[in-house]
């Protein structure tokens, strides 16, 4: 197999994750993968250039196409009624890469219900949501960092990248649509960086077991940096390649991996890459990590990346924070300044420990109706209130 994944299906979930697999689409994508668009609003698909079968408007009956405007009990409901639809497009995968914006209705309400049937169906799920931008207000961020306590429980890995730091690298004078334009772009290229990480490597391999090996050992503060390079930007495109990796927003400066406990790198090439070019960056890069991290280096070549390199890296720092049991320390770390993974298998317990500090819920943007004062049932991503025989998608034979 050319592969460790058997096939890998890759979900963008609302407005910001269409846009996304959008640009992962133009882009292009070697191996065996699935891209998805999945939102509640038909417009935003309409503008994907995605083919239409690949496009999936959700909970299409309840919803008209006209999107959920902002309501993340509309995004639950919505994403809870497509869970048999889900289950069938997911069936033979083994790996789940999802990303939305978290913020908004379709992204954050929807991601549970995939993460939900992800741990059902035994596939690996990785979870790539941006945080809101501050100047998008508190509301946002608390809708956001509700989102996060819903999906920790399912999803195996949870990385939040901050759309500020997206952002913080453009000069200031920059169009809006424009830097919304390169911050799509940045978030491709970091979910083509993990995937291409979870490749089983033909030279040396990284996978999901080291992701999950290392970030399953204590909780952890992680950032993400790709940098690709191409043979026609000069002789040492492994040395560029790397340079922008060590540059990319996300990362957050070179410091991230000088003082990580653990580091995983993976370098991707074409057929043409050569074993000199890949040891001088690897060991070039080796510089940087601190002696006592564990390191996980991958490399693997691809015949479609003929002509350029693409690394990866994700420096991990365990918390050593004392007060930091409780979910409300780790919030603090939500967003700005890096970007965070989070394993499901010790977060569960954090959960149930009573330190977590109920926050006041963003009630003022939802309406709904005669359920307005009482709290959203979600047990594995599946909402509750939504009658059994709709979630099971039993069909009952009303007769003639
Ligand atoms: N990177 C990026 N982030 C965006 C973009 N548009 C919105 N966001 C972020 O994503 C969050 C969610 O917005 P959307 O993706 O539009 O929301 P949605 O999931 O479609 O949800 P509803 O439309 O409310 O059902 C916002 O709060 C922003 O932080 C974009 O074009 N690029
Ligand atoms: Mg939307």
């Amino acid at each position: 197999m050319e592969n460790g994944c058997k096939k890998t299906t890759i979900i963008g979930l609302g407005r910001s994750g269409v846009k996304v697999i959008g640009k992962l689409h133009e882009a292009g994508l070697p191996g065996s993968i699935n891209l998805l668009a999945f939102d509640t609003d038909e417009a935003t698909l309409n503008a994907s250039p995605l083919p239409d079968e690949n496009k999936i408007t959700a909970d299409e009956k309840w919803r008209n196409g006209a999107g959920t405007g902002g309501d993340v009990v509309k995004g639950q409901r919505s994403m809870a009624r497509e869970r048999g639809r889900i289950e069938e497009l997911l069936k033979d995968s083994d790996l789940l890469i999802l990303t939305g914006g978290l913020g908004g209705g379709t992204g954050t309400g929807g991601a549970p219900a995939f993460a939900g049937v992800a741990k059902k169906l035994k596939i690996n799920s990785i979870f790539v949501m941006t945080m809101p931008f501050s100047m998008e207000g508190h509301s946002k961020r608390r809708i956001a960092e509700d989102g996060i306590r819903e999906l920790l429980p399912l999803a195996d890995v949870l990385l939040c990248l901050p759309n500020d730091l997206l952002f913080s690298c453009l000069p200031g004078d920059t169009h809006v649509e424009e830097a919304f334009v390169k911050a799509d772009l940045e978030v491709a290229r970091t979910i083509r960086g993990i995937y291409e990480m979870m490749r089983q490597g033909n030279l040396l391999p990284t996978d999901f077991a080291d992701l999950k090996d290392i970030l399953s050992k204590k909780k952890s503060f992680c950032s993400i940096g790709v940098g690709t390079a191409s043979a026609s930007d000069g002789l040492n495109r492994c040395h560029l390649a790397l340079e922008r990796m060590l540059d990319s927003p996300l990362l957050g400066g070179t410091t991230k991996i000088n003082e990580a406990d653990a580091v995983i790198i993976s370098l991707t090439g074409g057929s043409d890459l050569k074993i000199d070019e890949t040891r001088k960056a690897l060991d070039a890069f080796q510089k940087f990590a601190p002696e006592n991290a564990r390191t996980v280096i991958g490399a693997n070549t691809d015949p479609m990346y003929n002509e350029d390199v693409q690394i990866t890296a994700i420096a991990v720092n365990f918390d050593k924070s004392k007060t930091s049991e409780s979910l409300g320390a780790r919030n603090d770390s939500f967003g700005l300044e890096q970007s965070t993974i989070i394993p499901q298998k010790r977060i569960q317990p954090e959960l149930d420990s009573g330190d977590l500090e109920q926050g006041e819920l963003p009630l003022q943007n939802l309406s709904r109706g005669i359920f307005l004062n009482s709290m959203p049932v979600n047990i594995n991503g599946e909402d509750l209130d939504i009658p059994t025989f709709q979630r099971k998608m039993i069909i009952i034979d009303k007769g003639k």
